[in-house]
């Protein structure tokens, strides 16, 4: 028997751990020596019962998903839960941790369950571009409902060791040693030969949708309005479906079916990626291995604005104690009240109890006297972009906080740098740049100054996986890796703007495309008094945005924009007045207007921007083709089933970008648009971003 599985016996009761660090995935070794172990216990007459239990910090944490671009190999995870199927004796999952996907349909498929206080569960298939696929959607409805079911199958949301007992999930939460209290419930089990009911036999939790199956298309409307373009929740809910007319051996042979086509498409391969590529984003291949990162017992943000108070509000919701530091004691009491109201809000949506928002609120401390957090840990300042603003506040850090101490700035593109000669140790220095609403996006991009020393990089990136975001490691240039590619965006759609489309079609364009909003629709909502004033102060133009801004339309909050909206509504509406103003634009620069189809529109605007991801690669500004696709994905809106902006570059094929970039330059007369050499030399060469590693 391989070493992933063990095999003991305690008393009358089998034992089977497995063994595979770090999350026990399943994969070929642990599958075939599972179906070994439940093979001696079925045949060992001196055994009366089984106990599957996992080592190390979780039990199964889904199928291993790095075998799922090899063809599958027997036994699958569905004859490890025929094998348990087949037992005539009890068997018990012994659950801790976080046991997912094909680990809880491995749980799903004994005949009881106990958990560890503190487990979570969860089937996060969806979030792979996938459904479970060895049971779960005929399993889990019959255990704990439809509604339920739904709900943790189309979400993928983890659910409480609690939620679950409640809903019959889990048939008993063990505070004692997991493993031995699950041998006492399979030894109580067997002494009072209790009847073993399978989860695929039961139908209770589903008589009245059975007697009432409109109901089914009720719950199911929600889930399949938010799909959008989705292949995986479509079908994950015509599998659910499948429960209440479809014998369920016939319907387990068909889920299995419809997994392996989603597993073998394009949306799940992409999402996939950025499953792997999350995770490599926050490695930076020269730290040290044993650079001790700065335990950070207490935070500060310098600046109560809305960025300030949503990254304190981060801070707050990890448990960790941050101190808010304003220079006035009204904006500081305006910045507290806000972040008070946003954790009411959440509150009021269900998403928070009354005593969580005490907890949190109680963690946040106000001050206006900056000596208040010389013994912090970590400070991030928040302030106004402004280079002599920063100086002041880093000046004064500086002197007033504990040397060890990271120190962080938040600026969107002024130069981290610069930024860390403000003080005397610019090796304590980094940018950590948050995305608003800070307490809500999970993109964190921290910028490495050519003097930030290891054990900040390692404190910055260790915070952020602690406070719930995604760590990107990038280096210093203007706008970093998102706000520099996004530049290039905004410069493509407005130039976009001039040659014949309206802000309708190029929004349409990458709405169609998976966007959940468009460049002017983005600009729109964020408001583009900002980008405004920054091109002012480089002394930049943007010909339509800056004509909209002198005619006071700043977006969504002056009810005029890009678009129209009417009094209380977001919808944007397409406006004959800047549809006018753009017309007579073009005139007047003396450019011809012409059609513009939807795909050259996506082109024009995407490949741009690709271009401009060679060049970051080629300057070492992102590590890594991956770090750019997570950065578009987390930050950006760029949809997941695409795999990101350079995943995407190498599905559509590197020559032809060359080539259409080619075209580009050569129509605008501008050379921004050559294709980067990097791009060349791989399209030259039939490679893809993605074959790039760490010398090439
Ligand atoms: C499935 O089960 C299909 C079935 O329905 C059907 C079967 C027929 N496979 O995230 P972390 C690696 S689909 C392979 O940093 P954490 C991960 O890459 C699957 N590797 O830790 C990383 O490697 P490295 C359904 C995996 O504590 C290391 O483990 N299950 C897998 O922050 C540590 O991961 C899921 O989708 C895997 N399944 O979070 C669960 N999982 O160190 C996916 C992790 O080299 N996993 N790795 O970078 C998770 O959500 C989180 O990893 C987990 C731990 C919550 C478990």
């Amino acid at each position: 028997m391989p070493d992933v599985v063990e095999f003991r016996r305690e008393g009358a009761i089998a034992v089977i751990t497995v063994n595979h660090p770090p999350v026990n995935a399943l994969n070929n070794a642990m599958r075939k020596g599972l179906v070994e172990a439940l093979d001696r216990a079925r045949n060992d007459n001196d055994i009366k019962g089984v106990v599957i239990a996992a080592a190390g910090r979780t039990f199964i944490a889904g199928a291993d998903i790095t075998e799922f671009n090899q063809p599958p190999v027997s036994p699958t995870t569905i004859d490890v839960i025929e094998a348990i199927d087949a037992m005539p004796k009890p068997v018990v999952a012994a659950l801790h941790g976080t046991p997912l996907g094909g680990g809880l349909e491995v749980a799903l498929g004994c005949h009881f369950r106990v958990a560890a206080p503190g487990t979570r569960l969860g089937l996060p298939e969806i979030k792979l571009g996938l459904m479970p696929g060895a049971g779960g959607t005929q399993r889990l409805p019959r255990l704990i409902g439809m509604d339920k079911a739904m709900a943790m199958i189309l979400t993928g949301e983890q659910i409480t060791a609690d939620q679950a007992r409640d809903s019959g999930l889990v048939d008993q939460i063990v505070s004692d040693d997991l493993v031995s209290s699950a041998v006492a419930f399979a030894n109580r089990v067997v002494a009072e030969n209790r009847p073993l009911i399978r989860a695929r036999d039961r139908d209770d939790k589903l008589a009245d949708l059975r007697a009432n199956p409109a109901k089914f298309d009720e719950l199911a409307a929600p889930y399949a309005k938010r799909a959008r373009g989705l292949h995986a929740p479509a079908k994950a809910l015509e599998a659910l479906r499948w429960t209440l007319d479809v014998p369920v051996a016939e319907a387990l042979i068909r889920e299995r079916d419809a997994f392996i086509e989603l597993k073998n498409g394009a949306q799940s391969k992409a999402q996939r990626h950025i499953f792997f590529a999350e995770r490599e984003a926050a490695k930076v291949s020269d730290l040290p291995k044993d650079v001790k990162p700065v335990d950070v017992k207490r935070a500060a943000v310098i600046g109560a604005g809305t960025m300030g108070g949503g990254i304190a509000m981060c801070f707050a919701n990890a448990g960790i104690p941050v101190t808010v530091v304003e220079t006035g004691a009204d904006a500081l009491k305006r910045g507290l009240d806000l972040v008070a109201k946003n954790y009411q809000a959440s509150a009021k949506r269900g998403g928070m109890s009354a005593e969580d928002v005490e907890t949190r609120i109680g963690l946040i401390h106000g001050t206006i006297d900056i000596g208040e957090i010389a013994d912090t840990d970590m400070v991030i300042e928040a302030v106004f972009e402004d280079i002599g603003v920063k100086r002041e506040v880093f000046g004064k850090l500086d002197s007033t906080v504990k040397p060890g101490a990271v120190l962080a700035t938040n600026t969107s593109y002024l130069d981290v740098n610069e930024i860390a000669h403000f003080t005397k140790r610019p090796q304590s220095l980094l940018g950590m740049h948050f995305f608003s609403p800070a307490n809500v996006m999970r993109l964190l991009e921290i910028v490495r100054g050519a003097d930030t020393d290891p054990q900040a990089l390692a404190t910055a990136i260790g915070i952020a996986r602690k406070i719930g975001k995604v760590p990107v490691v990038v280096g210093v240039c203007h706008g970093f890796v998102g706000n520099r590619i996004l530049r290039v965006r905004s410069t493509e759609a407005e130039r976009l703007l001039l040659e014949g489309a309206l802000p309708q079609d190029v929004d349409g364009a990458l709405t169609a495309f998976g966007f959940p909003l468009g460049p002017f629709g983005v600009t729109d909502l964020a408001g583009l008094d900002i980008s405004w004033r920054m091109r002012k102060a480089q002394g930049a133009r943007a010909e339509i945005a800056d004509q909209l801004c002198e005619m006071g339309r700043f977006g969504q909050k002056t009810g005029k924009g890009f678009y129209l909206y009417e009094a209380g509504s977001r919808t944007p509406k397409p406006d004959p007045e800047v549809e006018a103003l753009i017309v007579a634009t073009s005139q007047r620069l003396g450019i011809p207007r012409r059609a513009l189809s939807r795909d050259e529109i996506t082109e024009r605007l995407l490949f741009p921007m690709i271009n401009e991801g060679a060049r970051i690669l080629e300057e070492g500004i992102a590590q890594r083709a991956g770090d750019i696709d997570v950065i578009w994905v987390y930050g950006y809106g760029f949809p997941a089933w695409r795999g990101g902006l350079m995943y995407y570059a190498d599905q559509v094929g590197l020559p032809y970008i060359r080539d259409r970039l080619t075209e580009f330059a050569k129509q605008a007369g501008d050379p921004k648009h050559e294709p980067a050499p990097l791009l060349k030399r791989l399209a030259a060469e039939g490679r893809g971003f993605g074959s790039l590693g760490k010398d090439n």
